[in-house]
């Protein structure tokens, strides 16, 4: 029995200690955190601009917590180098987009970035560090990729025997991006084919760039 009470005794000292009131355990916080920072190397490449999260944070993700980059003109591509935030989803509201690579070279113009197939006659709109790589490959691809001949032989146009095909463009006139040019011209002559000098004005042509 003395034994018993014994224990009885350490119980409660236990429970209340010496003398002390009851102790509560911490109450969770009902409000999830929201401006939880992960380190960068843990979802994807490091751009050391890792700042604050954008929208929800990653306390809480369902899935992988994404890097958001900024992507202002709406073409699903994010500034290039632009500040990264995290989140488990797109952040929405905001004065711009954001997008879930920072693959974009031109965040100003929506015609340029990666996936640009198109050639254009007037450069990148506002940035004029990058004016025609559209396709953000670094490379400036002209649409006609002409050579720059010479006229070895003149021909009039009514001799042709077949459609005129382009060949070149005129050996001093080969026009950088956005600039009209004269391209010649070739068509069948009685069987053999021959190269026009100084075309008409309707075959001046616009190099077209991306
Ligand atoms: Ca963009
Ligand atoms: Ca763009």
């Amino acid at each position: 029995m003395e034994a018993k009470h014994r224990l009885g005794v350490l119980g409660l000292v236990a429970l209340f200690g010496c003398g002390e009131s009851p102790v509560t355990p911490p109450t969770p916080d009902a409000t999830p955190q929201t401006d939880s920072v992960f380190p960068l190397s843990d979802f994807g490449p490091a751009d050391g601009n890792i700042s604050k999260d954008a929208g929800q944070g990653c306390a809480n993700c369902p899935n992988a917590c994404v890097t958001w980059h900024e992507d202002k003109d709406n073409d699903g591509y994010g500034r290039k180098g632009s500040t990264a935030e995290m989140a488990c989803s797109k952040p929405q509201g905001g004065a711009f987009s954001w997008a879930d690579n920072d693959a974009d070279c031109a965040d100003g113009d929506a015609r340029a970035n990666p996936d640009a197939k198109s050639f254009f006659h007037e450069g990148i709109k506002g940035d004029h560090d990058l004016p025609w790589d559209f396709n953000c490959n670094g490379i400036v691809e002209t649409e006609f990729d002409y050579p720059a001949v010479k006229c070895p032989e003149t021909f009039d146009r009514t001799e042709c025997k077949s459609s005129l095909t382009e060949i070149g463009w005129h050996m001093d006139e080969q026009p950088p991006c956005g600039h009209l040019g004269e391209v010649y011209l070739t068509c069948t002559l009685s069987g053999t084919m021959h190269v026009r000098c100084r075309p008409d004005v309707t075959e001046k042509k616009t190099q077209r760039c991306r």
